[in-house]
């Protein structure tokens, strides 16, 4: 499947959006013009995305159940043919007081990026070095043209909604649009898309990216990682009463790029030592262990095999190996938190080496390691996903309070295993549960940022109410955040091209 080249603002957004849309493309082009002279070749496209269920198991290779917002990032371009392997970004944003112009040159096709500052054009910067990267390996000869840029997102920065995966989705489709006449494989995007984002800092997992690139308006998408990445449109049944989406900002704003070592990137390394325990300490005396690092989800298959007989992963299934994964966890990290010494002794290896195998790449800062909340997390999550889609499917239209429940499971899961939630998130639930909401959670990486309800539709008022009144009266917002903090979400298009005049 490839990006679409679209000619219209209609075949990107919903209808009622298309007029405010287009005052907003136009001002993007005014810029561009205003800047370097003249129309801009293209401009790429890539949204922000909402979680529907499936929180924190993207990075262990579980499925997930995303949707895109019609929030996006749009980015002007113009391309410059290159005689040499140096090319130079002229960059500059909307936002000119907020996000700063830039001018980079690069020699020899060489991306650097410094990720130990928080500096906006880095987004860019990553998507454009994962997108010249892999067309290096297409053309060793390649001259990557000269990009001359402007950016305009509309996904609220640290809101849990994706602004960053969306910019850098938006920014590898452009510069692979710019350098290949080619039509751009949606697949080859993502997973540039994904690597390009761990060149800023954070050891993410894929679920953004994917949901950014190949959504369908009007559906969520149910992604799987392996064996290969996959992304298949899923509706939504009629049921009674009416469903809707609700997206609550918390203004809550967590910033992974300073919190990664004690959040996001200590979880993500606390699901790879907990994988690494588990097939350490549970298999059969004299079984191999994996050299590598291996994701939670993929890593434990050799391992069910060996512990639950080679026939096992064949006969079970995906729901009976995640439940055999939850009675193994129990029953072999019974401890509140592990120690380095205690892993490493696990591991057989020194805590130097367990340092340097795990905490390298993305430096973290814990004593105590809570392997078995977090991977109890993880399977239970990852079972919630495979639940959801199973009502979804049922063909049942008697299904609102049952998905709703999967979704209050998954927010006492995140506060009370995974301890990403905050006090602000569990009151925004609280309050739109007690005023009719089937089911409501925190979103994205959490710690903050945005949640998600499942909502009647003749109750979205009430709910509404109720937050301003028992929320948002208490915080001194204004009017334009007042405006922004509470959304119907409606299921939005993908990555796009948008070639025409
Ligand atoms: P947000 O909240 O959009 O930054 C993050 C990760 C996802 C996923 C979720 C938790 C990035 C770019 N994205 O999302 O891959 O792990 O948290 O489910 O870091
Ligand atoms: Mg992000």
């Amino acid at each position: 499947m490839s990006v679409p080249l679209v000619g219209a603002l209609a075949d990107i957004y919903p209808a009622d959006v298309v007029a405010a849309q287009t005052q907003r493309w136009q001002h993007l082009a005014a810029v561009f013009a205003e800047k370097f002279g003249g129309q801009p070749d293209f401009v790429a496209r890539s949204p922000g995305r909402v979680n529907v269920i499936g929180e924190h198991i993207d990075y262990s290779l579980y499925s997930v159940l995303p949707m895109a917002i019609t929030g996006d990032c749009i980015i002007a371009v113009r391309a410059v043919d290159s005689l040499t392997a140096d090319f130079t970004v002229d960059i500059a944003n909307v936002l000119s007081d907020k996000f700063p112009a830039h001018s980079f040159t690069f020699a020899d096709n060489k991306v650097d990026i410094d990720a130990s500052v928080l500096e906006w054009t880095n987004y860019f910067k990553s998507g454009l070095k994962g997108a010249v990267e892999l067309l290096i390996q297409k053309n060793s000869g390649l001259k990557a043209k000269s990009l001359q840029v402007v950016m305009d997102g509309t996904v609220p920065v640290g809101g849990g909604l994706s602004s960053s995966a969306a910019f850098t989705s938006a920014s590898a489709l452009a510069v692979m649009y710019a350098n290949s006449s080619d039509k751009i494989d949606k697949t080859e995007l993502t997973e540039v898309a994904i690597v390009s984002e761990r060149n800023v800092g954070v050891n993410s997992g894929g679920m953004d990216q994917s949901a950014s690139v190949f959504s369908l308006a009007g559906s969520a998408l149910f992604v799987t990682f392996t064996p290969t990445l996959t992304a298949r449109p899923v509706f939504f049944p009629e049921t009674k009463p009416e469903l809707c989406f609700l997206i609550a900002q918390s203004f809550v704003t967590a910033n992974k790029f300073v919190t990664g070592p004690i959040h996001y990137n200590l979880r993500v390394v606390e699901c790879t030592l907990a994988a690494a325990y588990l097939n350490a300490v549970a298999n059969p005396p004299g079984t191999a262990l994996r050299a590598d690092n291996g994701p939670l989800g993929v890593s434990l298959h050799g391992f069910q095999q060996a512990y639950f007989g080679a026939e096992s992963s064949k006969t079970k299934s995906q729901k009976e190996q995640l439940q055999d994964l939850l009675v193994v966890t129990e029953k072999y990290l019974p401890d509140d938190g592990y120690t380095r010494e205690q892993i490493a002794a696990a591991l057989n290896t020194t805590i130097d080496d367990l340092n340097a195998r795990y905490m390298a790449r993305f430096p973290v800062r814990a004593e105590q390691f809570k392997l078995r909340q977090r991977a109890t997390h993880v399977f239970s999550e990852a079972l919630r996903v495979l639940e959801f889609m199973e009502l979804l499917e049922s063909g049942s239209t008697d299904i609102n309070s049952k998905l709703g429940d999967l979704m209050n499971a998954t927010q006492t899961s995140c506060r009370e295993l995974y301890e990403c939630s905050c006090a602000e998130l569990d009151e925004l639930c609280r309050i739109a549960r007690d005023a009719g909401s089937y089911g409501s959670r925190l979103t994205g990486a959490g710690w903050g940022g945005c949640s998600v309800h499942l909502v009647p539709v003749d109750r979205v008022e009430a709910i509404r109410a109720a937050w301003d009144e028992h929320y948002y009266s208490k915080l001194q917002l204004t009017p334009e955040q007042k405006e922004g903090a509470v959304i119907v979400s409606r299921p939005g298009s993908g990555s796009v091209i948008f070639a025409g005049s």
